[in-house]
């Protein structure tokens, strides 16, 4: 019943902001002594609130995410988009995430916590980016104001400073701010109410531009997501929802349980400006990836999909296993992960599933690999139906020639190669062509420019021998990979910072080329 009350009270809040209603007497559940009276009263008189038709206003109840964006929206003349779920704010969120307010894993766009209280900093930001974006700051004099600082999370310094500075945020009696809190919605309208009067009044602002990186922006002439839609394999091609020959190139991440950072929203968006337009999360089932910690790991690696869906990417999650040889000794936990990403990226076009990085040791195709992929192509096709899949061979992913002998049955599988330039050479280039030419469909998945070890070299002309065959052949492919890690494989020099944007002297040797040839 209460859930019901204030899920009315916010539709009667919303519908009615930003019309100019006669001014209003206070409400009888605000308090002529409370220290929000004046404020909850000035902004029914703008006409910014409203009672419910009983004329109460629940001042001490939490706000939650969805009225708090919304409203943000509205006090900015953002349009609310068509909205894909079926939650009342669905227009509003839509908009608010695409102008760059929130991100992907601070509120899904499922609507999952969209009913709950919205901590402060999320506020906050939600507030700056709405009415004051890019609003400056004195690190040292704001960041001094606040005595519970390091209680907040350095994704929201920005916004948080930004607000104490504007005079927006002022912190509770004690000076502290209190991050992981809620509010109440009074508590929200003192806010919302200085962020205006900040911000010159109730006039509308134009949505924020979203952030880009200023990395030397090369466009993509392959195209991401949005350009390319759903992806299918045509013959041996890859090919996006129109039937036209795709190919697909970017980074893969380190080890998400070591490198997760590098896989961040800014991340990607830093690979995409240099024209990838895919990325692959790397997520070790050995080596204190999943097995060891399975909700962990899990979240980690959503969290990184929905980033490279937030970036226009294409997005491949891989199954990385590595120490343990055969996939059959963990095909249920490959399948209750698979069924679970299935059924949470079912109608997104750009979630690749690759179900076994490099099978090794002592497997075989037709007793190990084969059998393994079958059931997981059945746990993916079962809640995603044409999600391409991308299946392994033995000898780390080498033994292409064994499919394509005997290919598992059904519609866009794809099959990796996995190459590294100081290692392999003509004799797995022949291994492709000759795949290829039985049918076999080809994605190099994982290359690398070093040795197979990851490190030694980099082996530059022996890559760009790799890349140019390739590129003839029109087959996709993913750099190993996207992290700062002292071997030459890695893309980025020791302590290149995962949140801003890179330049060219970020880069290490492999890295420049690897970035030159997306
Ligand atoms: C693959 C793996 C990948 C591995 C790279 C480079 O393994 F898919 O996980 O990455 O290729 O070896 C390395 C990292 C290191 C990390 C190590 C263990 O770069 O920082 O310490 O994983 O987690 C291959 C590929 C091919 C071959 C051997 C391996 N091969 N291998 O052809 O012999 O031994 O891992």
């Amino acid at each position: 019943m209460r859930r019901l009350w204030s899920g009315l009270w916010a539709l009667a809040l919303v519908l009615t902001l930003c019309v100019s209603p006669p001014a209003l007497a206070a409400f009888p559940d605000v308090h002529a002594g409370a220290w929000y009276a004046s404020v909850v009263e000035e902004m029914a008189a703008q006409g910014i609130l409203k009672g419910l038709p009983d004329g109460s206003f629940h001042p001490e109840d939490a706000i939650s995410a969805a009225e708090f964006v919304t409203i943000a929206a509205r006090c900015a003349g953002l349009e609310p988009a068509r909205g894909q779920c079926g939650h009342w704010a669905a227009g509003s969120m839509e908009t608010a995430l695409g102008a760059g307010w929130y991100d992907w894993d601070e509120l899904p766009p499922t609507g999952e916590g969209w009913d709950k209280p919205i901590s402060r900093q999320l506020a906050v930001k939600v507030l700056m980016k709405a009415l004051l974006p890019g609003k400056g700051y004195d690190y040292t004099a704001e960041s001094g104001k606040i005595k519970d600082f390091s209680a907040l999370n350095g994704r929201y310094y920005d916004t948080t400073l930004a607000a104490c500075a504007a005079g927006v945020v002022t912190g509770d009696g004690a000076g502290n701010f209190r991050p992981l809190d809620g509010l109440t919605r009074a508590e929200a309208c003192a806010l919302f109410q200085r962020a205006l009067s900040a911000a010159g009044g109730v006039t509308p602002q134009p949505p924020a531009e979203t952030e880009r990186p200023s990395v030397p922006a090369v466009p993509s002439a392959k195209g991401g997501v949005t350009e390319n839609g759903w992806l299918q394999v045509v013959g041996t091609q890859l090919c996006n929802e129109r039937g036209e020959p795709v190919v697909l190139h970017g980074m893969s991440s380190h080890g998400l349980q070591w490198y997760g950072q590098y896989a961040s929203a800014q991340a990607m968006a830093n690979t995409a400006a240099y024209g990838a337009n895919v990325f692959r999360v790397a997520m070790y089932t050995g080596e204190g990836g999943y097995l060891s910690q399975p909700e962990a790991m899990t979240e980690r690696a959503f969290a990184a999909v929905d980033a490279a869906i937030q970036a226009d990417l294409y997005a491949i999650l891989d199954w990385h296993i590595l120490s343990d040889g055969d996939p059959m000794a963990n095909v249920a936990a490959a399948e209750s992960f698979f069924a679970a990403a299935a059924e949470r990226y079912k109608d997104c076009p750009n979630v690749i599933y690759e179900i076994c990085n490099e099978p090794n040791g002592n497997v075989t195709w037709a007793g190990n690999v084969k059998p393994y992929a079958q059931r997981l192509v059945s746990a993916i096709r079962a809640q995603a139906p044409k999600s391409v899949i991308l299946i392994g061979s033995p000898t780390w992913s080498q033994d292409i020639h064994l499919a394509a002998a005997d290919p598992v049955a059904g519609e866009n599988l794809m099959y990796t190669l996995h190459f590294y330039a100081g290692t392999h050479g003509q004799e797995l280039r022949q291994r492709i062509d000759a795949a290829m030419a039985a049918g076999l469909p080809v994605f190099v998945s994982e290359w690398g420019a070093s040795r197979a070890d990851g490190s030694g070299g980099v082996f530059l002309e022996e890559s760009k021998v790799w890349l140019d065959f390739l590129e003839e052949r029109g087959v996709s492919w993913c750099n190993w990979s996207l992290c700062d890690k002292n071997e030459t494989s890695a893309a980025l020099k020791p302590g290149t910072a995962p949140a801003g944007s890179w330049t060219e002297d970020d880069l290490t040797e492999s890295g420049r080329f690897v970035f030159s040839r997306f």
